[in-house]
């Protein structure tokens, strides 16, 4: 998939088409993943166009952090309470699709290691 600096995850940003959002600053916005892969799939993204995490930059650095804390306290909020997952798919081998960074967070069952 070509690398583009608008996605669809641009279009749900500025509410050009709908998303389940659960939490939104302004840095982040977190909305549930359309295919989801565990009972609870929420995708963390910073607002600013970054489109792969190797494409981050020392000057990121505060971004990066928030939006890692931004994680912890949107698997709080949706009470995975017993744990959960964070996966950064980066580039072709890395399994990404959407070329918009995004943190997935994926909780609400016991999950398989090592991922396929
Ligand atoms: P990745 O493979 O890491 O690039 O993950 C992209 C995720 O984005 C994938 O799990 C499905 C999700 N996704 C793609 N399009 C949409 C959309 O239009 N709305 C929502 N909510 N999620 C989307």
């Amino acid at each position: 998939m070509s690398e583009t600096t608008d996605t669809i995850f641009g279009k749900i940003i500025r509410r050009e088409i709908p998303a389940e959002i659960v939490y939104e600053d302004n840095l982040a916005l977190a909305f549930k993943d359309v295919n989801p892969q565990a009972p609870v799939h929420i995708l963390v993204i910073p607002k600013q166009p970054i489109a792969k995490l190797s494409d981050a930059e020392s000057k990121d650095h505060a971004l990066m952090g928030h939006l890692l804390l931004t994680a912890k306290r949107v698997a709080e909020q949706a009470g995975l309470t017993n744990g959960y997952r964070l996966v950064i798919n980066t580039g072709p081998d890395g399994g990404q699709t959407v070329y918009h960074l995004h943190i997935h967070i994926l909780g609400g069952r016991s999950l398989g290691w090592p991922p396929g």
